[in-house]
């Protein structure tokens, strides 16, 4: 009996013809896997008398030896042309013009906030915050301003219930940091505030920056030096402050903060209706009954406070003559700053 070797012996032209992976493997299912026409060949060896067998082995393994050859010459040939379709596929022309990137930038209440909050710190205040959720005790009561005190009428406020308030300025963080501080403090507290107030230089939620120093001999005079650093770090050396009688309830003596106007430097123009100052806040020397409140002695300490309006000083740097712009987010206004 002779082994038929030719059907087992048709592989070349089938690995030559698969053009993937797995039609390469079917091709190897067919001849090398158990089954397969090589495979069955070696199961026939039996059958052959003793003599014949070693040749027709040898034959089979000659088979099988060719088929490798044949099919890793393949395999290495579909993986080559894959990877190069892959490299094809993923090119990229980085000649071809980019999609624009739109930046962000800060706004310009941020800005300022930002740009104030750096010059106190500079000059050794150390920031704090407090609730815009406020009780009437902290943002009226202990401020020196009794449930019937016509001063409550200075400010419009929005309740929300009973004694809860949203803060109508952030002087109750200084109640708050006397409370639970000691002298000395030097604070500042910027954040947004509320009042029922809306034209065009007043905006129902606005920031206000509040700064209180309390020590040992603190004067007027200190305080004046304060605001004096801070408009001349903010606006430039030239511009003077004016510190024109006032009142609040928590500071006696009491003052409204006026610069030096900042379109004519103090001449005099439209914007400072001929007067050459600008109003930018209030401030004054913290009065005894409000070191009372919060358990300070003013036989011993004496101390001043300020507060401005943050958008006020965006107002007046960039020459904006409507505080609404601010919030209207207009990404025409915005994209200037
Ligand atoms: C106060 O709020 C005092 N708490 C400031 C103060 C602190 C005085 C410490 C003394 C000691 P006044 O109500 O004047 O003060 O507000 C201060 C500033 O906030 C004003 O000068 C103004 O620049 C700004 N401001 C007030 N209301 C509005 C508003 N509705 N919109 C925008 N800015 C406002």
């Amino acid at each position: 009996m002779q082994l038929d070797l030719t059907q087992a012996s048709g592989f070349a032209g089938e690995i030559a013809a698969s053009s993937t992976l797995s039609e390469l493997n079917e091709v190897k299912v067919k001849y090398l896997g158990k089954k397969g026409l090589i495979s069955l060949l070696n199961k026939q060896l039996p059958s052959l008398a003793p003599e014949e067998r070693p040749a027709a082995g040898e034959k089979i393994q000659g088979l099988r030896n060719g088929f490798e050859a044949l099919f890793q010459e393949r395999l290495e040939k579909i993986g080559r042309e894959a990877r190069e379709k892959a490299i094809l596929s993923e090119y990229i022309d980085i000649s071809m013009p980019g999609f624009p990137f739109v930046n962000g930038s800060l706004h310009p209440v941020n800005r300022v906030y930002d740009e104030i909050v750096d010059i106190f710190t500079i000059a050794g205040y150390e920031v704090k915050s407090g609730p815009e959720v406020e009780d009437d005790y902290h943002n009226f009561e202990a401020l020196n301003i009794p449930k019937t005190h016509p001063a409550r009428d200075m400010q419009d406020t929005f309740y929300i219930h009973g004694d809860i308030v949203l803060r109508t300025h952030t002087s109750p963080v200084q109640i708050r940091t006397m409370e639970s501080q000691k002298p000395p403090i030097k604070i500042i507290s910027p954040g947004k505030v509320y009042r029922c107030d809306y034209d065009v230089t007043h905006s129902p939620m606005f920031h206000q920056v509040e700064g209180i120093v309390v020590d040992k001999g603190v004067t007027f005079g200190d305080m004046k030096g304060a605001l004096r650093l801070f408009i001349s770090r903010m606006f430039g050396d030239d511009l003077d402050v004016r510190l024109r009688p006032s009142f609040f309830p928590f500071t006696e003596p009491s003052a409204e903060v006026d610069m030096g106007c900042v379109q004519c430097r103090g001449k005099g123009c439209r914007m400072c209706k001929g007067t050459g100052w600008l109003e930018i806040g209030g401030c004054g020397m913290v009065d005894p009954e409000v070191f009372r409140f919060v358990g300070t002695d003013p036989d011993v300490y004496s101390g001043f406070a300020f507060g401005m309006g943050i958008e006020r000083i965006a107002l007046l740097k960039y020459g904006i003559d409507d505080i609404r712009l601010f919030y209207e987010n207009s990404l025409k206004f915005l994209k200037q700053f």
